[in-house]
C-alpha cells in the first residue's frame, strides 16, 4: 500500500534538518516506575524563573547534574535546591535508552550526565525557546514521550518562523543535535485523549550531557 494512505510511521524518520523521530522506540512501563523512584527522591516542583514567575510545568532532574532556575538565573546544578542533596542517580534503563537512541540517530558515543523530567497535565503547554544551559553545544539532547500525546513545534533559528508541527506519542524518542541544537521549539496545550480518558497525564524525559 502506498505510504501515502498507510496509517503507520516509519521506525525512524528526518522531521527537519537533524532532527530525528524514532517511532514508538520504547516501552514505557518501566519508565514510568523509575520516574516515580526519581520523584520520591527530588520531588516534582515548579520553579522560580528570572522573571518572577513560576514554571507552568512542574520538574525534577537526575543525573551528576539537574537543570534549575531562580532569580538568578537558570544553570545546571549537582544539587536539589529543595532537598539540598544531589540529585537521584541517572536510572540504569535511562542511560541505555538514551545511548541507544543517539547512536540509532548517528551518535555513537553520547554519555549523558543529566535527565529533566517534565510532567504535563491537559491544558499545559511550553512557549518557544532554545535550551542554551549546557556548555558544549556539540552534544545531541534526546527526549522520551511518555503517556499523553503532544503536538510539538519546531520553529528553526528564530521564534518567528512558522513551525513545523510533530505529533509525540507514548514510547516515541526524538534525538537532535548539529544544526539543530539550538533551534527554537515548544509544545502545544496538551489534550485529552477521547478514546483513553483515564490517560491524564504526559511526562517528558530530556537526556544531555553538561558541566
Ligand atoms: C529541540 N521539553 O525541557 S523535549 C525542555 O516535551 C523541552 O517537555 C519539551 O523543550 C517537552 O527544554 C520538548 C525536546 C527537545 C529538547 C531540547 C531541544 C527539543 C529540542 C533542544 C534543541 C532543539
Ligand atoms: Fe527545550
Amino acid at each position: 500500500m502506498s505510504d501515502l494512505f498507510s496509517q503507520t510511521r516509519p521506525a525512524k524518520q528526518q522531521v527537519f534538518p537533524d532532527v530525528w523521530l524514532l517511532n514508538n522506540f520504547v516501552e514505557t512501563e518501566r519508565l514510568k516506575k523509575e520516574i516515580l523512584h526519581v520523584s520520591k527522591q527530588s520531588p516534582f516542583r515548579k520553579m522560580l524563573t528570572p522573571m518572577g514567575h513560576y514554571t507552568r510545568v512542574p520538574l525534577t532532574n537526575c543525573g551528576n547534574m539537574g537543570w534549575v532556575s531562580d532569580l538568578s538565573g537558570y544553570r545546571y546544578s549537582p544539587n536539589d535546591p529543595l532537598t539540598q542533596k544531589n540529585w537521584p542517580q541517572l536510572p540504569e534503563i535511562f542511560l541505555k535508552l538514551a545511548k541507544s537512541a543517539a547512536k540509532k540517530s548517528g551518535y555513537d558515543c553520547f554519555e549523558p550526565n543529566t535527565c529533566l523530567i517534565n510532567h504535563y497535565k491537559i491544558g499545559f503547554s511550553l512557549g518557544a525557546h532554545q535550551d542554551k544551559n549546557e556548555t558544549d553545544f556539540t552534544h545531541p539532547i534526546v527526549s522520551v514521550s511518555i503517556g499523553l500525546t503532544a503536538t510539538f513545534q519546531i520553529f528553526g533559528q528564530t521564534r518567528s518562523n512558522k513551525p513545523v508541527e510533530i505529533q509525540l506519542q507514548d514510547g516515541d524518542v526524538l534525538v537532535w543535535g548539529k544544526s539543530a541544537r539550538l533551534i527554537y521549539h515548544g509544545v502545544k496545550s496538551i489534550k485529552a485523549d477521547k478514546l483513553n480518558p483515564k490517560l491524564t497525564e504526559r511526562f517528558n524525559l530530556t537526556f544531555r550531557k553538561t558541566d
